[in-house]
């Protein structure tokens, strides 16, 4: 299998010593933290799109990545030998998973029957190359934001004749997860936004959305697809306003279209400091309602105000993350998916290799160091402290529904002016620190 990257071997665990720039230096897959393997807290996933269709391309220029599985003479050859250099790519790595848009896989063609038919024919081959690999499908998705037909939108397009090619893109990516037994399927909901109300009826585009998940909702149970469905959140970009704003907006748009019980989110990291959030803060806001599907795992560049898309390497954020995931039992059928991309001037196929180890060696050590936080408890219980009024006397009553208005200013009087107690924010930072 090693015809795109002779010169890679299997990349080893090597520890933190280790100075070899294709080794692990904490991502060891076999290693048990709290009951599980490194490999099953994490289930990594390479994204087809960043990894083997990028360029490099950038509003000021062309791409730049000269890579040798885009030499083939047809669309379809092109598309054989990036299938190829996808799994020789995963196995070297030592992932369990890929996930892919619809389009990254198989090309668009002359005609809509082309492109089911091109699609049909990949999907075929990937199932042999996962059966021989052992490689899984995380998640697919339909890429409804790159063809001009959607430039007014996919679901939320005006013109209903536009959601109907949108649907049967996305019928025909659920029967191609299926087929794969993928885990997920992910709605991303590119051009599902807009520019300005001149022109624009909200209250439809939101109405036309939930009705099409509808639709997706009925398909998948038709054709027994039995994975999660994820919507991935996005404030902006492209559209101006995108519909899908931030982690609480998508569950409340799941609550108010009644199809809360049908998705989860997945949470890309960037996405969330665009929305003006920190990473963690979206994966709380899913945690707590029970709704973390999987994490687009990737950071954006605080000076920038767009989706760089790099790959995670600052250790930080990432230990805050995993706190998170560690304490809400992580993120059952999902994963992390690196959709991040190597930086315009890395020129080389190795060099998809180092950004891959940076982040996984960055997560793995976020995830010991949110584990070490976990065993040595400090910040747990001065949390729990904070919060103790809650668990006894009126406090608790309250919750239960037990007092009033009234009630409650009884105790105020009799309990006199409260006092307020430190938040230690340096010092509960300090643990944080102390722990990677
Ligand atoms: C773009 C999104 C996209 C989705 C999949 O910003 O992150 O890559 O993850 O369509
Ligand atoms: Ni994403
Ligand atoms: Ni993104």
């Amino acid at each position: 299998m090693s015809e795109f990257f002779p010169d890679i071997k299997k990349i080893e665990f090597e520890g933190k010593d280790s100075r070899n720039p294709l080794a692990f230096k904490y991502y060891d897959a076999k290693r048990m933290v709290a009951g599980k393997t490194m490999e099953d807290h994490m289930r990594f996933a390479v994204a087809y799109w960043h990894t083997f269709k990028s360029t490099g391309s950038d509003p000021f220029g062309a791409g730049v990545f000269d890579r040798p599985w885009n030499k083939g003479a047809t669309p379809m050859a092109i598309a054989e030998d990036t299938m190829a250099a996808n799994f020789e790519f995963i196995t070297k790595l030592g992932v369990p998973y890929y996930c892919f848009h619809d389009r990254d896989m198989a090309p668009e063609g002359e005609t809509f029957a082309e492109s089911i038919s091109n699609l049909e024919t990949l999907v075929a081959k990937a199932k042999v190359y996962q059966k021989e690999t052992g490689v899984k499908l995380l998640w697919a998705t339909a890429n409804l934001f790159s063809h001009p037909r959607y430039v007014h939108g996919a679901a939320s397009n005006p013109d209903p004749h536009v959601v109907a090619c949108c649907a049967m893109q996305v019928r025909r990516a659920l029967d191609a997860v299926k087929e794969l037994g993928g885990e997920n399927y992910v709605f991303w909901g590119g051009r599902e936004g807009y520019e300005t109300l001149l022109n624009t009826e909200m209250k439809r585009e939101r109405e036309q959305i939930a009705a099409f998940f509808h639709m997706c909702v009925d398909y998948a149970k038709k054709i027994g697809f039995t994975g999660q469905f994820l919507i991935e959140p996005k404030p902006h970009e492209p559209t101006k306003h995108q519909y899908d704003f931030d982690a609480a907006t998508v569950l409340g748009f799941l609550r108010e279209f009644d199809l809360y019980d049908d998705f989860k989110v997945n949470v890309e990291a960037n996405h969330a400091t665009l929305a003006g959030h920190t990473f963690e803060h979206d994966l709380m806001v899913c945690a707590t309602a029970g709704k973390l599907g999987n994490i687009d795992a990737n950071m954006g560049d605080p000076t920038l105000g767009w989706d760089t898309d790099q790959f995670p390497t600052d250790i930080n954020p990432i230990t805050r993350a995993m706190l998170v995931v560690l304490e809400y039992g992580g993120m059952g059928t999902g994963g992390l998916n690196f959709d991040a991309k190597v930086r315009r001037g890395s020129l080389d196929t190795i060099d998809l290799f180092y950004a891959h180890i940076g982040g996984m060696d960055t997560f793995a050590r976020g995830l010991l160091a949110a584990q070490s936080i976990i065993d040595e408890g400090q910040i747990t219980e001065f949390r729990q402290n904070r919060y103790v009024g809650w668990d006894k006397d009126f406090g608790k009553s309250m919750l239960e529904g037990k007092q009033t208005l009234e009630s409650m200013e009884a105790k105020a009087l009799e309990l006199g002016e409260p006092k307020a107690e430190s938040g230690r924010q340096e010092m509960l930072e300090n643990i944080l620190i102390s722990a990677i």
